[in-house]
Parts: structure tokens; C-alpha cells; sequence
């Protein structure tokens, strides 16, 4: 997958995508990431990119003309078509099933605003798709293009090692939260690990770890969890984490 991000801080993708996962998604030439910067493509001795807003108010906006050259060479660089995604807070949600949707796309092209934002005609005219990382408020687009990067580099086949399992993950299974995990020493002052995930019996663990699932999403994460789809076994399950859990002193779902 090709990767075209355009950006006033190319440099901040780049090292963004440098580590992990996506790093070595790079390496193994399974993602390609090129960053392209509108002050770049734009004239003038002061290189503007950005100008004040008609109508008046505070802050500025990205200017069409940087943006369309900018795009343009981006285009030019490969022939394969690829719709435009605007980070922007006014964008659909990024949710798993947007991520495997957009990891299917041979290419794609990211538009990073910064200042309050982009002329609305250029969005018009060359934005495919805009999409918000969230309901809180950022300086700019780029940390939501590393977040759309991060997510759709390890979807691409030979991203992850064994170790990274895709399956596994809340979201990428079944809507689950994830179960507690732990490691050596066994004993220790802050507590000991679960006798059960010490005991052997692995039909015994894999029971453990999915009603922890479904524990800790039914109290962290109630929208999550859709009970009436959940199969007899599960519903008991979470049953009998209820009953262990003991009463609502400790808290109803939803509570931290
Ligand atoms: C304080 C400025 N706001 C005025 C009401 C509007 C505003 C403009 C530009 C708010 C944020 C931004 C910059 N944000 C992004 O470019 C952005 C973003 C975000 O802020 N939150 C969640 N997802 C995204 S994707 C891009």
C-alpha cells in the first residue's frame, strides 16, 4: 500500500511511522509513505500557505493554490488513482471497520490541515472522505494521519509477526475488550499472577481470559457489549463474573 501524506510537518509523519509495527511494514515493503509539503508548491518569496479568513475571526486558513500543487505532484508521482481523506473534526469517527475498509486501498491520499483549517472550495473539489480521530480537539491533522497510518499498516498481510496476532485484539475479534495479561515473577509485592494461568489446564484458561473479557467490557465499556448476541456459554459467563464481583458497592458498569 502507498501511502501520500500532505503536510506542513512531513518530517513529523515520517518519524511518526519510523518505529513498531509500521516501521518494519516500511522495511518489508509492504507500506510505502512519502510526505509532501504544500510550502513546497508555493510562490512567492514568503511561501505562504495560509491567509486570513473572509468574514473575519481569529486564526487562519490553508490556501487552495500551495494545496492543489502540492496534490498535483503528489498525483504525478504514481499513476494509481487514490481518493483524498481530509483529517478533520468534522469527519466520520475512525472506527476498526473504517481502518479494514481503508486498508484494502491500494493507495491512499492524506490531507493534514493545520491553522483552522482548509478552504472549503478545495475540499469540494479533491476531498473523497473526511475522517475525525475523535471528539476532542487537536492543533492539527497530522497526529490523525499517524493514528489512520498506524491502524491500516499493520492490517496489510506479513505486517505483524506472530507475536502482534491481529485476531486477538479488541475490535479486530469480536468486540470484546481485552483480558488481563501477565507475566513473570509469579509472585510478587504488587500481587500474585491467577492461580488458573498458572494451573495448566488450558480449556480452564481460555474460559478464564474470555470472561474477563466480557467482565471488563460490560464495566468499562457497555456500549461494547451487546448482550443479547452473546452465545448461552458467554451470558453465563458473564453471569458468573457478576455474582463474584459482588454487589453494586463496587461500582455499576460504566464506572471507572
Ligand atoms: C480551536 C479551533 N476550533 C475552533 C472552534 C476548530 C478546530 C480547527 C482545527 C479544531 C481543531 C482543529 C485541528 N484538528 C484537526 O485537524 C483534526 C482533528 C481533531 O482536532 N480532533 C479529532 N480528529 C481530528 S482529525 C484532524
Amino acid at each position: 500500500m502507498r501511502i501520500d501524506v500532505l503536510t506542513l510537518f512531513p518530517e513529523f509523519i515520517a518519524q511518526a511511522a519510523a518505529v513498531g509495527v509500521v516501521g518494519r511494514a516500511q522495511e518489508r515493503g509492504l507500506l510505502a509513505l512519502q510526505g509532501w509539503n504544500p510550502r513546497d508548491y508555493a510562490v512567492g518569496g514568503y511561501r505562504r500557505v495560509d491567509d486570513r479568513p473572509f468574514g473575519g475571526g481569529p486564526g487562519m486558513v490553508m490556501m487552495i493554490e500551495p494545496l492543489q500543487a502540492c496534490l498535483a505532484a503528489a498525483r504525478a508521482a504514481d499513476p494509481a488513482p487514490a481518493p483524498v481523506i481530509y483529517l478533520s473534526p468534522q469527519g466520520r469517527p475512525l472506527t476498526q471497520k473504517l481502518v479494514r475498509e481503508l486498508a484494502t486501498q491500494p493507495r491512499l491520499i492524506l490531507l493534514c490541515g493545520r491553522y483552522e483549517g482548509v478552504d472549503e472550495r478545495f475540499l469540494a473539489a479533491e476531498v473523497d472522505q473526511e475522517i475525525s480521530i475523535g471528539d476532542y480537539v487537536l492543533s492539527g491533522g497530522e497526529l490523525a494521519a499517524a493514528v489512520v497510518i498506524d491502524a491500516v499498516a499493520r492490517l496489510q498481510d506479513g505486517a505483524l509477526n506472530d507475536a502482534d496476532s491481529a485476531v486477538q485484539d479488541s475490535f479486530e475479534g469480536d468486540g470484546l475488550l481485552d483480558c488481563p495479561h501477565y507475566t513473570h515473577p509469579s509472585t510478587h509485592p504488587l500481587g500474585e499472577v491467577p492461580a488458573v494461568l498458572r494451573s495448566g489446564d488450558h480449556a480452564a484458561i481460555a474460559r478464564w481470559r474470555r470472561q474477563q473479557s466480557l467482565g471488563r467490557t460490560w464495566l468499562r465499556r457497555p456500549d461494547l457489549l451487546d448482550e443479547t448476541r452473546l452465545s448461552k456459554a458467554d451470558r453465563a459467563l458473564l453471569e458468573a463474573f457478576r455474582q463474584e464481583r459482588g454487589g453494586p458497592e463496587k461500582g455499576e458498569p460504566g464506572q471507572p
